[in-house]
């Protein structure tokens, strides 16, 4: 099943559009922004994915000591494995074929983007971030933007946390979900005089990668963690599930869109809707995915059939998502809200 009513723009933004951070890099893919208004205009923080040219050696930046530094490995290595390329495994080490920042573009009509001047992009920072920063959600509130993303480093994958009010300073406010541990989205707003969060730890041997839910009394200190959803066999999302960008308020419940993965690695999104006063309880679920990739754009790319998000708007019943296309190129869809909710299964 699929109701997204794709942009005809589509893609909207893709690798060459955006510049390379550094010299004598390559901008190899544009994947799944954060999404927010600010000053009239709409903005996407993207995850712009680099690494040198490849000739002859297969190469990748990491961050060491405040600068980058550059891995080479010979092709035909016996102990190299490339199969996917996200990753390389190195004598059963694990690396990231990219290096990961976060780039501010902004825009009038949503579809035009364009890099603002003045605003710099975020940049790993410290032994946590030594592989990246990755998938940023943004939680708008009254005192500013919330941003939650993932924090790569050999040490682990966790969730990162900074505030801004200005888009110009940022407050690091450290990691808030340790390894392993990512797609965390936080709540627009209190529930109960408490803030809350959908989270996706991985627990290998018993469970699997769901999504859980945790208060907190400050957004740094989170706890009482509830599982709420798990992947389910013989779907398209048995193998992970991950939120998408902060749940919306509707009559119905909070509606949380989020991504299923299955074994083969084929992306979908799906829907959650959880209770208003008790975001821990589901209510309904997607049984089928509500947006597949079936564009060829979504289908053949960097990591072909993907479509993820972590990034939307809404406007009345309009749900307008940004999504990352086969881990390459960014797009837009828009959703009925309405159209979505009722396709939900208690
Ligand atoms: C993971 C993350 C995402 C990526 C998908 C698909 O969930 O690394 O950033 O889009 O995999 O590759």
């Amino acid at each position: 099943m699929d109701f997204a009513r794709r942009s005809k723009h589509n893609p909207i933004l893709k690798p060459d559009d955006i510049k390379p951070s550094i010299a004598g890099m390559k901008v190899e893919c544009l994947l799944n922004p954060g999404v927010f208004r600010f000053e009239n205009k709409i903005w996407l923080l993207l995850r712009v994915a680099e690494r040198p040219e490849q000739e002859g050696m297969i190469s990748f930046p990491v961050l060491k000591d405040g600068g980058v530094e550059i891995m080479r490995f010979s092709k035909d290595d016996p102990e190299l494995d490339t199969t996917d390329p996200r990753i390389i495994i190195y004598k059963g080490r694990h690396y990231l074929t990219t290096l990961s920042h976060l780039r501010l573009v902004c825009s009038d009509d949503g579809i035009q983007f364009y890099e603002p001047e003045g605003y710099a992009s975020i940049f790993g920072k410290g032994v946590q971030e030594t592989f990246g920063i990755e998938d940023c959600r943004v939680t708008t509130m009254e005192d500013g933007y919330h941003l939650s993303y993932t924090k790569v480093s050999p040490e682990g994958v966790g969730v990162g946390y900074i505030f801004t009010k200005d888009w110009k300073k940022f407050e690091r406010r450290g990691m808030i979900f340790p390894p392993h541990n990512k797609d965390c989205a936080i709540f627009g707003e209190k529930i109960d005089n408490k803030y809350y969060a959908l989270h996706r730890p991985s627990s290998p041997e018993l469970g699997g990668n769901y999504i859980w839910i945790a208060e907190s009394p400050d957004l740094m200190h989170w706890g009482n963690h509830k599982c709420i959803a798990i992947t389910r066999e013989n779907s398209w999302d048995s193998a992970r599930l991950g939120a998408g960008a902060e749940p919306i308020r509707t009559s119905e419940g909070w509606l949380a869109i989020y991504h299923g993965a299955s074994h083969d690695h084929r992306y979908c999104l799906g829907a959650l809707l959880l209770d208003i006063n008790d975001p821990s309880r589901l209510i309904a679920r997607s049984e089928e995915a509500i947006m597949e990739p079936i564009a060829d754009y979504e289908k053949t790319g960097f990591f072909g059939n993907v479509v993820f998000t972590n990034g939307q708007l809404l406007d009345g019943d309009t749900l307008t998502i940004y999504y990352g296309a086969s881990d390459e190129v960014i797009c837009m869809a828009e959703f009925s809200v309405s159209e979505i909710l009722s396709s939900l299964k208690e």
